[in-house]
């Protein structure tokens, strides 16, 4: 059931407005992935205004859960800017970062084909070194979007290999530059290391770079995805997110706690692997898309 599917399915049902409806209403936005603590967030707050507004009608309650839910998610994200920032002029430098399979890659060779549609001249650094095939993964990408790659053997120092991707890119005029990155949490102070390293050098050759730190999350792992956020978000200043994998989960719910409990904004969204499968995030589309069938908009 979709999330949507599911706040229908209980606002339908209930007979009253008691603690067992706000039970129910509880589990069923942790079911939808929103995180315990924007669940019991709401849950208060539409105590206060089903008693205020004396909401006792399913329609009136039904009304008022959904007004909740679209006021606390705007106020959570009054200062989010989920548009991606480019340089004012000159090179713009994107770093991916996120663990093992959540899209990071992908996301890239969808990006790089997207941003060359609108002209740009793009770069990718195959800093993902740990396997071969990491790095080939990205090179067929390159191929397919038609896009330049710096890449060194399996292994390889992934700073050297941003470090020659800076300089190619500067030497020849690129507007773009994405880094892929490995994303190995078995130990945390080593991607710390290795992220912080990675920025130094990116630093040191475009002063105001990296333009953007994208945490890149896989919305079918729910919470999961917000424990790699909140890691993620201690070792290194993440700007802003991209979920991936949205066509595989009915639980968009996932979008409400990351602006309630990372502040940080989604900026594009995956929906399926093809290369067109990539979308700048409309927040507000997306929060209707949530409570479709429940409010006429
Ligand atoms: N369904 C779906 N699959 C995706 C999406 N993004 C990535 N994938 C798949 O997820 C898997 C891991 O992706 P990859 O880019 O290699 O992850 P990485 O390890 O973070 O670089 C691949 O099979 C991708 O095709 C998406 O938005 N939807
Ligand atoms: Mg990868």
């Amino acid at each position: 059931m979709t999330f949507g599917e599911r706040l229908n399915h209980l606002l339908a049902n209930f007979r009253h407005v008691d603690e067992s409806f706000f039970d129910d209403l509880e589990e069923t936005l942790i079911g939808a992935d929103v995180g315990f603590e924007m669940a019991m967030q709401i849950s208060e707050q539409l105590r206060d205004e089903v008693k205020l507004q004396n909401a006792k009608k399913p329609k009136d309650v039904q009304n008022v859960v959904v007004q909740k839910l679209i006021e606390i998610y705007d106020a959570a994200g009054a200062e989010e800017n989920n548009q991606l920032t480019f340089a004012k002029e000159g090179l713009t430098v994107i770093l991916f970062v996120g663990v093992n399979g959540v899209g990071k890659t992908t996301t890239i060779g969808k990006m790089a084909n997207r941003f060359k549609k609108q002209g740009k001249k793009v770069l990718l650094a195959a800093a993902d070194t740990f396997r071969a095939g990491a790095i080939e993964q990205l090179n067929v990408w390159a191929e397919r979007d038609g896009v330049d790659i710096v890449k060194k053997p399996e292994k390889s120092d992934p700073s050297a290999v941003v470090f020659d991707a800076l300089k190619k890119a500067k030497a020849e005029n690129y507007d773009i530059l994405f880094v892929d990155t490995a994303g190995r949490l078995q130990n945390k102070a080593n991607l710390m290391n290795e992220l912080a390293k990675m920025k130094r050098v990116i630093s040191r050759e475009v002063p105001e770079a990296p333009h953007e730190v994208l945490l890149v999350l896989d919305a079918t792992t729910g919470q999961n995805a917000l424990t790699q956020a909140k890691l993620f978000k201690e070792t290194t200043d993440v700007t802003g997110i991209v979920l991936t994998k949205l066509d595989g989960t009915a639980r968009g719910g996932i979008v409400l706690a990351i602006r309630n409990e990372l502040h940080l904004p989604v900026k594009y969204v995956g929906l399926g692997e093809q290369v067109d499968d990539l979308r700048p995030f409309e927040p507000s589309e997306f929060i209707y898309g949530l409570f479709k069938g429940l409010i006429d908009v």
